[in-house]
């Protein structure tokens, strides 16, 4: 693996308040994906390459909130107008709420485009390409081949959802696709999701390196 940087974006998903400890969707040890990002990212701008960041940004009331449904819970799935199967979650990510605001520690200087995404009412979003119906583009496959990028090192929160379609995504459009192993953490529900994820994703021939391997190679 070795890093072409002008070539290459750092994508940095979902690093916001409600996904780490003490949020209203907590990942175990969210928190944890800061510091390895926060090296990545500044050694990436520094020598030129792209960073990129997704936010999570729900209107309140939306369809992916079980308080939205009628005798719901977190971890109930439901047919929407325009999504078969959407999981539901605690609210979260309420837009311009202190949850939906990136977490503390995220150096934000190094990140030169935001992607705010799951914004309309009656439609979620986990990757950072298309959204849950699978159709509506979020724009960024446009950004980053009109900057001639084929490769994408990704790392956030969750291993098992935005992480994970964002990854899928990525690959299936064609980029090369590394996951920073130690910048990812997963939400874990149900049970064993975060394993099935890596194993999908190692399947589909996405790679793996931890961070400092990463940093090596640029
Ligand atoms: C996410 C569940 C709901 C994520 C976002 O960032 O992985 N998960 N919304
Ligand atoms: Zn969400």
């Amino acid at each position: 693996m070795d890093i072409d940087i002008k070539k290459t974006l750092l994508l940095i998903i979902d690093v916001q308040n409600d996904f780490c400890p003490g949020g209203a969707l907590a990942v175990k040890d969210g928190n944890c994906v800061v510091s390895p990002l926060n090296a990545l990212s500044g050694a990436f701008a520094s020598k030129g390459g792209r960073v990129a960041a997704t936010q999570d940004w729900h209107p309140a009331g939306h369809v992916s909130f079980a308080s939205s449904h009628v005798n719901k819970r977190t971890g109930d799935c439901v047919d929407t107008p325009l999504v078969k199967d959407q999981m539901l979650w605690p609210d979260h990510c309420v837009q311009r709420t202190n949850g939906a605001a990136f977490y503390d520690g995220l150096d934000l200087k190094p990140v030169s485009l935001i992607i705010r995404k799951g914004f309309r009412e009656d439609l979620d979003s986990y990757s950072a390409f298309f959204e849950n119906d699978r159709k509506t583009a979020t724009g960024l496959e446009g950004w980053i081949k009109s900057l001639n990028i084929n490769t994408v090192i990704m790392g956030g929160l969750a291993t098992d959802y935005c992480v994970f379609y964002s990854a899928m995504d990525c690959k299936i459009l064609g980029m090369n696709t590394i996951i920073a192993s130690d910048a990812v953490k997963g939400a874990g529900i149900p049970e064993n999701s975060v394993e099935d994820a890596v194993t999908a994703m190692k399947n589909a021939g996405i790679e793996f390196f931890p961070s400092n391997e990463i940093l090596d190679r640029f």
